[in-house]
């Protein structure tokens, strides 16, 4: 989804960059008066041409928006099902399709952490999945609104109390994925971080096993 995200990005910019030197070479022109021509001024045929084209500018841009748009909403068959729950100020996370496997996801604070943690993004206990995977992240809060946000997989969805929302991820890689609680949710708002640890799927069921 990130990738799709990205290119759409990469086509907007692209469209923004041309209508900004168009528009910036006829305001410059016109500035040194080399571009009032009188059918510019009152013509039938160039009022037709920038009215329609920014129609169909508009078009080509929200045409791949939509089309995006509804495709994060889709959910595929997930392999697996994790719930994600927001407080104030950690996550937990519960993982009910095979046995009941519950546990908290607090930051590593800075006095604690070691060479090899990374800075206010590490935490003791990862969300851990497996790759290739279709996921599905179920998401809803105990206190207050969060926000289960993990930028390079393209996914930021709210935590509501009372409320379950859904979103799904895929991971093509093994790795680690960070991301940050994106609702203003109190004083440590800035120290819930997620930490996810993308695995082999064998290693997954291993790890599922030994807990
Ligand atoms: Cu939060």
């Amino acid at each position: 989804m990130m990738e799709q995200l990205n290119f759409f990005h990469d086509h907007t910019l692209l469209i923004l960059i041309m209508i900004t030197i168009l528009v910036g070479q006829m305001l410059v022109s016109m500035l040194f008066n080399k571009f009032t021509h009188r059918f510019l001024l009152e013509g039938q045929l160039i009022e037709m041409i920038w009215t329609i084209l920014p129609a169909m500018i508009l078009i080509i841009i929200a045409l791949p928006s939509l089309r995006i748009l509804y495709i994060i909403d889709e959910i595929l068959n997930p392999n697996i099902t994790i719930k994600t729950i927001g407080h104030q100020w950690y996550w937990s996370y519960e993982y009910s399709d095979y046995k009941k496997i519950e546990f908290d996801s607090y930051m590593i604070p800075i006095n604690d952490s070691k060479n090899f943690n990374f800075r206010l993004l590490d935490v003791d206990n990862r969300l851990v999945v497996p790759f290739n995977s279709q996921i599905r992240i179920l998401t809803t809060s105990a206190d207050v609104i969060h926000s289960w946000a993990v930028p390079s997989l393209g996914v930021k969805i709210d935590s509501t109390p009372g409320r379950l929302n859904q979103t799904s991820i895929f991971i093509n890689r093994t790795g680690l994925f960070f991301g940050q609680c994106s609702e203003i949710c109190g004083a440590n708002h800035s120290f819930m971080p997620i930490c996810i640890e993308a695995i082999n799927p064998k290693f997954f069921i291993s790890w599922i096993n030994s807990i």
